[in-house]
């Protein structure tokens, strides 16, 4: 008998956790699952096609789209349309919302905010990138179109969120709520297999991951937060160590096992932080505190901040409870003169 569980054997063993949609749900997990094969195959040979490089215009973001951004978001938005659980998407890659109207999706329960393809960027370097989404039940009248107000809820109305990363392995890792789980994909089989369930994040941790280029313009208790990290030698012994790839997903997902902190704050370019609430900070919120982590803005739980706007950044502290706990502290106790 195989010892290997699939994601898809995995989503239905354990629909049981939500009796009143279950199979919607579970529909809607396999359409990601769908796309992120379908996305993998294309970043797998990026350097072999035409397809790597900037695809030559802007998204809202003000940021030059990668080639594989706009295929990326294209083939996630087509699988979620598919399987009529979905009415409508919000992604990094659009604008404004996209709601589905044929009668299928109008009736469906569930609305999807993804960024496609976060850190993409590194896509013609070879760095790991990845896909974050987050799932919401939808608060407007099932057969009517998506509304903004069924995705400006706050991140502890979620029912499930996830990422792919697309490294040395792809691994989906995802929550419903109960539990954080992640499946490594079997190209030879075409499976995603489970192999890493039920993941704590260590309480503390040696790894710091922030973009020091902006030292200068980081918030006091940031800068101070980082001082204490290069000269605290902890009781271990063992120092603290500076990571930092560039790619959320990927920082994220070594922090999430080893046990670390991921730190983007306010700067000079970005005086509300770079990472977007819906589709980045969010999910990864979800996930960490499924983990045992914690993630907040400096202040506030990530997951209690009421949206007002599809593409609003907040500064991001995720990781570690411990070391959350102690930027926060840093943060209050040497405020910003204003
Ligand atoms: P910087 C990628 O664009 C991203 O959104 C995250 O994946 C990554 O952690 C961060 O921005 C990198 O930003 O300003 O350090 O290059």
């Amino acid at each position: 008998m195989s010892d290997i569980k699939t994601l898809g054997e995995f989503i239905v063993d354990n629909q049981h956790d939500f009796p009143h949609a279950s199979g919607e749900l579970s529909s809607l997990l396999g359409s990601i699952k769908l796309a992120a094969k379908i996305v993998n195959r294309e970043i797998n040979k990026a350097g072999l096609v035409d397809i790597t490089g900037a695809a030559g215009v802007e998204n809202i973001q003000g940021e030059v789209q990668q080639k594989l951004d706009v295929y990326a978001n294209n083939k996630f938005k087509a699988a979620l349309a598919a399987r009529d659980q979905v009415c409508g998407v919000a992604s990094e890659e659009e604008d404004d919302l996209v709601a589905f109207t044929n009668e299928n999706n109008l009736n469906a329960k569930y609305v999807v905010l993804m960024d496609p393809l976060d850190g993409s960027s590194n896509i013609d370097v070879n760095v790991s990138v990845g896909t974050i989404f987050s799932i919401y039940r939808r608060v407007s009248p099932v057969g009517t179109p998506a509304t903004k107000a069924d995705f400006l809820q706050p991140g502890n109305r979620q029912v499930a969120a996830g990422y792919i990363i697309y490294g040395s392995s792809t691994m989906l890792v995802y929550s419903t709520g109960n539990g954080v789980h992640g499946f490594t994909y079997d190209p030879s089989l075409g499976v995603f297999c489970l192999s890493h369930e039920s993941l704590q994040i260590p309480t503390d941790g040696k790894i710091y991951s922030i973009n020091e280029g902006n030292y200068i313009r980081f918030p006091n208790g940031v800068k101070k937060y980082i001082k204490y990290c290069q000269e605290n030698v902890p009781e271990d012994n063992r120092p603290y160590t500076s990571r930092y790839i560039g790619s959320l997903v990927s920082d994220f997902h070594r922090n999430l096992l080893k046990g670390g902190i991921y730190l983007y704050p306010s700067t000079a370019s970005h005086p509300q932080g770079k990472l977007r609430l819906l589709y980045e900070c969010n999910p990864m919120a979800f996930l960490i505190e499924q983990a045992g982590g914690k993630a907040s803005d400096g202040r506030r739980r990530i997951l209690d901040i009421e949206p007002t706007e599809l593409h609003q950044r907040v500064p991001f502290f995720v990781g570690s409870s411990e070391m959350v706990d102690k930027v926060e502290a840093f943060l209050e106790q040497y405020p910003d003169r204003v």
